[in-house]
C-alpha cells in the first residue's frame, strides 16, 4: 500500500488537500480530499508533469503525458496520463474528491510521484471542445491552485 498527499495553494483563495493511496500494485488509485474556495460547477483536475513550483503552478508544466498522446477523458484509451477530468464544486464553493483512476500509478513509470495536482478556474472539455487547446489543456484555463504530490506517512 502507498500513499501520497499534495497541499493545494495558489494565488486566489482557492486550497485544498488531495490523498492518493493505491491498495494493490497496479490496481487503481483512489483519489479522495477535499478543496475549498471554488467558483460553484465544474473545474479542470490533472496531475501536471512536474514537481515544480519556483514560478507558481506555472511551473509545474503541461499535463503528465509520457505516452505523447492527445488530451482526453479519464475515461478515454487516448489521454494524458495526468489526465484526471472536472471537479465540481457546490454552491458553497467546495470540491470533495472521490476519484478512482486507474491510469495514474504511485510507482513505476506511471506514478505521479513529485507531480504536481492542478485545479483550474474552468471546466475541462475533455478534448472534445473544438477549442485550439481543447487536445492539449481541455481548455481548462487558469492553474488556481496547485501542490506537489509527496509520498504520505
Ligand atoms: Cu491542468
Ligand atoms: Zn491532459
Amino acid at each position: 500500500m502507498v500513499q501520497a498527499v499534495a497541499v493545494l495553494r495558489g494565488t486566489t483563495t482557492v486550497s485544498g488537500v488531495v490523498k492518493f493511496n493505491q491498495p494493490s500494485a497496479d490496481g487503481p488509485v483512489h483519489v479522495t480530499g477535499e478543496l475549498s474556495g471554488l467558483i460553484p460547477g465544474k473545474h479542470g483536475f490533472h496531475i501536471h508533469q512536474f514537481g515544480d513550483n519556483t514560478n507558481g503552478c506555472t511551473s509545474a508544466g503541461p499535463h503528465f503525458n509520457p505516452h505523447a498522446q492527445t488530451h482526453g477523458a479519464p475515461q478515454d484509451t487516448v489521454r494524458h496520463v495526468g489526465d484526471l477530468g472536472n471537479v465540481e464544486a457546490n454552491s458553497n464553493g467546495i470540491v470533495t474528491i472521490d476519484i478512482k483512476d486507474s491510469v495514474i500509478q504511485l510507482t513505476g513509470p506511471h506514478s505521479i510521484i513529485g507531480r504536481t495536482v492542478v485545479v483550474h478556474a474552468d471546466e475541462d472539455d475533455l478534448g472534445k471542445g473544438g477549442h485550439k487547446l481543447s487536445l492539449s489543456t481541455g481548455n481548462a484555463g487558469d492553474r488556481l491552485a496547485c501542490g506537489v504530490v509527496g509520498i504520505a506517512e
